[in-house]
């Protein structure tokens, strides 16, 4: 059975501590979440980072702050958001690649974000590949639209990024594609050949998508970035989150991946393997049985 890679997306960039009171804002709290979560079940930690009032920010000493702090607590993997906020530019969203994250996101097409624009043209996402392959750090590639498939397979035809890859379909963004069944199979059905894929179901949509990918053979992003709520009305923390999708995925027959695990089945070579010189692909093709299962969709459902 090939164990569930969760990712928990703790703070997000647009959340205000008026929306919720559960958001890790300081690199203290964010190493705290990361204690929480790992021991709840998840592999891997989206960051985001914001200043002690709540403000989002980009600066990379900030973003290493927090890389030590979740480092110190945890063994999670790493992967810092090159999405930002809407309106950053492409230096902002790319600055804190340089501290080397074992991942980080490339979203892969512009798309309407509410009533804002999340602009990701494809000098911007040039812009923001350059600096991942720069620092030999794997990218796991956001698809919040049908189109955005079709975009990362562009980028991969100009010879910028290596497939296969991991892909995390967002769904249900006011202005992307809905949280659907039916769109989730939809776009697993385009996925290139041995990409390994979760899935981030927006607001109430996280849980029930989150299930199905279980059941599919896919892998789950929980966490408040993308769903701040538990139950209707009720206020989630991100380890409760992630404790609720690993006790479904066991039933499920899906044990949660630890952070070793995750690293074989993304083909990670760890927290001190990165290097300029590595190359951005994919999964590995050869690290181990669960991942070579995983690959060739041999997979429980
Ligand atoms: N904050 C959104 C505009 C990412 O982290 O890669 C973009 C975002 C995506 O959160
Ligand atoms: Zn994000």
């Amino acid at each position: 059975m090939v164990p569930l890679i969760v990712t928990v997306a703790a703070v997000g960039a647009e959340l205000t501590p008026e929306q919720t009171p559960h958001l890790p804002l300081t690199p203290e709290q964010l190493g705290e979440t990361a204690a929480l979560c790992q021991a709840a079940g998840a592999a891997m930690i989206h960051v985001h980072c914001r200043q002690d009032d709540g403000r989002n920010t980009s600066d990379p000493e900030r973003f290493r702050q927090a890389l030590e702090a979740i480092r110190a607590s945890s063994d999670l993997i790493v992967q810092f958001t090159t999405g930002g906020a809407i309106g950053m530019t492409v230096a902002e969203r790319a600055g804190p690649l340089r501290l080397r994250p074992e991942m980080a996101t490339l979203t892969c097409g512009t798309v309407n974000f509410g009533d804002d624009v999340f602009e990701n043209s494809f000098p911007i996402m040039r812009g923001i590949l350059a600096e991942i392959v720069r620092y030999g750090v794997r990218p796991e590639l956001e698809i919040f639209d049908a189109g955005h498939l079709s975009n990362a397979k562009r980028l991969a035809a100009e010879g910028l990024l290596s497939l296969p890859a991991h892909v995390d379909f967002v769904l249900g963004v006011p202005g992307g594609l809905d949280a659907s069944v039916r769109n989730l199979s939809y776009l697993v059905d385009q996925l290139p050949a041995g990409c390994t894929w979760s899935v981030a179901g927006i607001g109430r949509d996280q849980l029930p998508l989150a299930t199905v990918a279980i059941a599919m053979g896919g892998h789950v992003r929980v966490g408040l970035e993308d769903n701040i709520y538990y139950s209707k009305g009720r206020l989630a923390r991100n380890d409760e989150l992630v404790a609720r999708v690993v006790r479904i995925a066991t039933e499920l027959g899906r044990p949660a991946a630890t952070p070793a695990q995750a690293r074989e089945l993304l083909g990670l070579p760890g927290p001190e393997g990165a290097s300029p010189l590595r190359s951005t692909g994919g999964p590995a093709r050869e690290v181990g049985a669960a991942a070579r299962a995983s690959q060739r969709g041999d997979l429980p459902v």
